[in-house]
């Protein structure tokens, strides 16, 4: 793959900073027509920002996070799942933050690692400067939580994302004079459902379900927090040479039943591979960079960020490292730039190991391939019945995504709601399509060899 020369002095690489939200939806965002939420910070940001509208991610957040941080499909880099040693990033992986900092970068996360806690796949040994995270998948407690700073457990005092935010504020303060990559991976918007009652108490009085005026409360703790972050940019002078990022891992959560959650026309949740678990909002602002605000509408993904950040701070890949994404520097620049088409897949079917076949998507700008059933696991049955529940709520009759293997194919640029299945009428693309994605599993799971399965039925 060809990188482009260094498009500024050393002395003037962007700073880079990817904020990263948890479980935000696309239509979690007032921007996305959200008749509920008040996020006026990402809102205003996204009017200046280049706005990629096609941008997917894995439906659950290890995987996401591994692709966000390495540029390559999840299973390549041995996280499968969201618990136990699936989740659990192989060290030898090569992430963004460790090219980066050979660079010349300082890097530093504040938030939500995710991928793996002991000594080895730990972010301080992923290529992080600075630490401020905590081990596993969640935080219990929001409010004055014990967190990992630098390897060393630390009382806090606050709730979470102001913690994080406000350390990350401190980090850029310290560092302004050299080029910083910051990953602000936020816990919020997932559960538990824990967040200060006057950011919620807006929501109650709308008559939202509690769980949801919690969640939107949580939301306006992500926006507070997001502006504050670029009020401290704009202030140390910074903002014209940052690259920032706002995102998301996967779409909204049916452990807090999404079902009076604003979905933008989208279809499914966080967990399945239809849009609402795999579409997120993406925001991306250079102004010494690009010209914003453009909206970007080719298909684009979270593999392609890490090659994005490297392609913008003119950072080669190191000699030996396979990518799976492509730099989108290109199109943000010029949205109408030459762009392949390429075909990508997002797979999660809550395994400590891959499995042909179950719960995938494969995806081009125009058609979608869904086979959206394997997820049978008792830990799956919150999602299995939100989806059956959301199908009803929706007119859409009784569906389920248990059991065997069904092939759905949608125009997904005509119909990016889901709504009319075309498998029967195009039985030649829905039969290319699994071709592509049997390539794509034998590519991406060779390293789990003993998981190899017949062919997809
Ligand atoms: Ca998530």
């Amino acid at each position: 793959m060809a990188y482009g020369p260094l498009r500024a002095a050393d002395s003037e690489k962007p700073n880079v900073i990817v904020f990263l939200a948890d479980d935000v939806g696309y239509g979690d965002l007032g921007i996305h027509g959200n008749p509920h939420v008040k996020t006026p910070q990402i809102d205003a940001f996204a009017r200046e920002a280049a706005e990629l509208t096609n941008f997917r991610v894995n439906p659950v957040c290890s995987p996401t996070r591994a692709s966000l941080m390495t540029g390559r499909y999840n299973f390549r880099t041995g996280v499968a799942d969201v618990f136990g040693s699936a989740a659990r990033m192989d060290p030898a992986e090569v992430t963004v933050a460790e090219v980066l900092k050979a660079a010349g970068y300082v890097t530093g996360i504040f938030g939500k690692w995710h991928l793996g806690d002991d000594v080895g796949s730990s972010p301080g040994a992923q290529g992080f400067d600075e630490v401020l995270s905590f081990e596993g998948a969640a935080l219990k407690k929001y409010f004055d939580p014990e967190l990992m700073h630098n390897g060393v457990k630390e009382k806090h005092t606050g709730y979470c994302l102001d913690i994080f935010t406000d350390a990350a504020i401190e980090f850029v303060k310290q560092n302004r004079e050299k080029p910083f990559f910051v990953y602000l991976p936020s816990n919020l918007i997932h559960t538990p459902l824990q967040v200060p009652s006057e950011l919620a108490a807006e929501y109650d009085a709308l008559g939202l379900r509690d769980s949801t005026a919690k969640i939107y409360g949580m939301l306006r703790s992500v926006d507070n927090n997001f502006g504050k972050l670029r009020a401290v940019l704009k202030d140390l002078g910074l903002e014209k040479n940052t690259l920032l990022f706002f995102t998301s891992d996967n779409g909204p959560c049916s452990g807090s039943k999404p079902l009076d959650r604003f979905m933008a026309g989208l279809h499914g949740l966080k967990g399945t591979v239809y849009d609402n678990g795999i579409k997120v909002p993406c925001f991306a602002r250079w102004p010494a960079g690009f010209s914003s605000p453009e909206k970007i509408t080719r298909l684009t993904a979270h593999i392609d960020v890490m090659p994005t950040i490297l392609d913008a701070c003119g950072v080669a890949v190191p000699s030996g490292v396979k990518l799976d994404g492509i730099s989108f520097l290109s199109l943000l620049r010029d949205p109408s730039a030459t762009w392949l088409d390429r075909s990508l897949f997002f797979q999660w079917d809550s395994g400590q190991e891959p499995r042909r076949g179950q719960a995938f998507s494969v995806l081009t700008e125009k058609w979608k391939l869904v086979q959206p059933c394997g997820m049978d696991k008792p830990s799956q049955k919150h999602i299995r019945d939100t989806y059956t529940e959301l199908c009803r709520l929706q007119g859409r009759g009784e569906r389920s995504i248990e059991g065997p293997a069904r092939y759905e194919l949608y125009d997904i640029a005509a119909d990016p709601g889901e709504t009319k299945d075309l498998a029967s009428a195009h039985p030649e693309i829905v039969e290319k399509m699994k071709k592509q994605y049997d390539v794509w599993f034998d590519d991406v799971a060779a390293r789990w060899p003993e998981t190899r399965q017949d062919k997809s039925p």
